[in-house]
């Protein structure tokens, strides 16, 4: 049985403001050749089909032909899809009634019997050898909410532990159903320990509240595999080569810029777990920074008018970051950059200005204590701000300008 992983394809999601439709379409369609030619068995989908919870019909679009397509050219595919934290659980799962007849499986709802147990019954499915016989089962568990994983009992980690606790529940059902010579796999969107973060994955901690990760040991060492999503990043867990991220296919940064965007492919014959092949996605659209290091603006200026002049479509056209370094703020700085990219062959989606090193402050603004923050005025607020971003004092006709705003504030109050 040869399997696929992936996650976290954000259908839906802007990068700085642009659209990336044709991106995810060109994914997509480089998804259906790969399942076509690497005759895989079974598709895995590890959460974040979508980045809103509410997609628009352009990307609910592209979903349903994406699986119409994966079925025709592969038609002994399955698939098992689950929902992530960007995900309505509900509203990705809706289809269920239709696709019941089909290959394809989508669990987003933890379903809960009268006195409080999960169904485990729906969140395991069986795989099928060639369309045949069960020849492994898979935990299809979605991102966990809080209302879905038990309360264990004086645990200092209810997150981390209840999460565990379901895994370990899922596989003690399972092995009620698994017969002799039947692998077992799992999904999962969750952050793990130790897994390995960029600064493109901050949004994605900020929205699990914290820093709870669940720990490796959470999934049965006699678990085949484990397709991870939710961490953007690639990569294995714990030093297991079977507890893996596939990362998402699209660069979310411009601190991808050298990173090879990639799906897991593996086999799994019966319980033994084997071949696992690392395939590289192909770039649709290139990020650009320009110029390389932080410069001097007539130094950026110049970079810039050096850039390659349009031809073809926008949506093909390369992101590009503008890095500048400046000694405090240079309010027409964009305008002069836009000027300088008129008719080149980007898109600009960031100016990325460096100054010098913030001067320290008298006291560190985490430091205060609440009462001493409602002692601060406006004012003082503002040249504190200043003074940590800029390395300076507020410029006296800065200091008029918010005076005036911030009297305005007053009067609306
Ligand atoms: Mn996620």
């Amino acid at each position: 049985m040869k399997l696929l992983h992936t996650a976290d394809w954000h259908i839906g999601q802007l990068f700085h403001e642009y659209d990336r439709t044709w991106e995810h379409q060109q994914f997509l369609d480089w998804l259906v050749g790969v399942l076509h030619s690497e005759a895989i068995d079974v598709l895995l989908v590890s959460g974040d089909v979508f980045d809103l919870s509410n997609p628009s019909a352009a990307s609910i679009h592209l979903f349903y032909s994406f699986l119409n397509r994966a079925t025709t050219v592969n038609p002994g595919l399955q698939i098992v899809i689950t929902a992530g934290n960007h995900d309505s659980a509900a509203r990705l799962e809706s289809p269920k009634p239709l696709l019941e007849s089909t290959n394809i499986h989508i669990v987003g709802v933890v379903e809960k019997s009268e006195d409080g147990n999960i169904d485990y019954e729906k969140l395991c499915i069986p795989l099928k050898d060639n369309n045949g016989p069960v020849g492994a089962w898979c935990l299809a568990i979605p991102f966990l909410r809080m209302a879905d994983y038990p309360v264990v009992p004086d645990s200092g980690h209810p997150y981390a532990d209840g999460v565990a606790r379901v895994y370990s529940e899922a596989y003690l059902f399972v092995l009620q159903k698994k017969q002799p010579g039947q692998g077992v796999i799992a999904l999962g969107h969750l952050h793990a320990q130790q897994a390995e973060t960029s600064d493109l994955d901050k949004p994605e901690r900020a929205i699990m509240g914290g820093v709870e990760c669940v720990g490796v040991s959470a999934f049965h060492e006699d678990i085949g595999y484990v397709a991870l999503g939710h961490i953007h990043k690639a990569q294995r867990i714990g030093g297991r080569e079977h507890v893996r991220y596939s990362g998402s296919p699209l660069p979310m940064s411009f601190s991808e810029i050298h990173y090879r965007h990639q799906v897991v492919v593996f086999e799994l014959n019966g319980e033994t777990f084997s071949n696992l092949k690392i395939v590289e996605i192909p770039v649709a659209v290139e990020l650009l920074r320009v110029p390389a290091t932080h410069s001097r603006i007539p130094e950026v200026l110049r970079a810039l008018a050096g850039l390659p002049v349009m031809g073809g479509s926008s949506e093909h056209l390369p992101y590009l970051e503008v890095r500048v370094q400046a000694d405090g703020p240079e309010p027409g700085l964009r305008y002069r950059i836009e000027l300088a990219l008129a008719g080149k062959a980007v898109r600009l989606a960031k100016i990325d200005v460096r100054y010098p090193d913030a001067a320290v402050l008298p006291e560190d603004p985490d430091d205060l204590r609440s009462d001493e923050l409602t002692e601060l005025s406006p004012l003082d607020v503002f040249s504190r701000v200043w003074q940590a971003k800029y390395a300076g004092l507020a410029p006296e006709d800065m200091i008029k300008l918010f005076n005036e705003i911030a009297a305005e504030a007053d009067e609306t109050e």
